[in-house]
């Protein structure tokens, strides 16, 4: 199955969170780390307070399903010491499952396509940049989604 990952982290030396968060899911029994974007920088949405965050994304080749994906990300979110405490609160380390092959998934964990894909330029640029011919399920195409969103206030590393 092909997978793309979101991550982003405000805290703590962001690439090096991010870097980290790379190799552990590389290895990872059933997880080959296929592609990745460059890193970009942008501002915390919605004007929350705290540093800048810097996304990246990348694509994976895995045979795990989605919940037993979701189990490895969050293993290595709490590897590095993630702490929950508000929602949309700073992070060291966040690991999103943008994408599962085509599969659309609505459970109490899981929500596939992420539901804030098409809001965020630090998600489609980068899958952008990766693969310009990815299709989102029920959304459409990522170019079509790039040309709804500003882009303007991320900045590639
Ligand atoms: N969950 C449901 N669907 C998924 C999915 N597709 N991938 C559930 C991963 N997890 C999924 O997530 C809460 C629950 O979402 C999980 O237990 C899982 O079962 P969380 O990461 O623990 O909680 P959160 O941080 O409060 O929410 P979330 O949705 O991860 O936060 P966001 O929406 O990612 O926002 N600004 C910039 N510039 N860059 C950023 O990366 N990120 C955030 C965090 C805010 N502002 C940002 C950025
Ligand atoms: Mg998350």
């Amino acid at each position: 199955m092909l997978v793309y990952i979101g991550l982003g982290s405000n805290l703590e030396n962001p690439k090096v969170q991010i870097e980290k968060a790379l190799s552990a899911l590389n290895l990872s029994n059933e997880v080959t780390v296929n592609k990745v974007s460059s890193f970009y920088e942008s501002k915390p949405l919605l004007d929350m307070p705290g540093p800048n965050y810097i996304n990246a994304v990348c694509s994976i080749k895995t045979s795990l399903d989605a919940i037993d994906l979701l189990d490895v990300c969050q293993g290595i979110e709490n590897d590095q010491k993630r702490v929950r405490e508000v929602k949309w609160g700073s992070r060291t380390i966040d690991l999103d499952i943008l994408l599962y092959g085509q599969q659309v998934i609505s459970s109490e964990r899981l929500s596939i396509p992420h539901p804030e894909i098409t809001n965020r330029a630090f998600v489609l640029v980068p899958m952008y940049e990766i693969d310009k011919e990815i299709k989102v399920p029920i959304l459409g195409s990522i170019k079509k989604l790039i040309d709804r969103v500003n882009t303007q206030d991320l900045k590639k590393l």
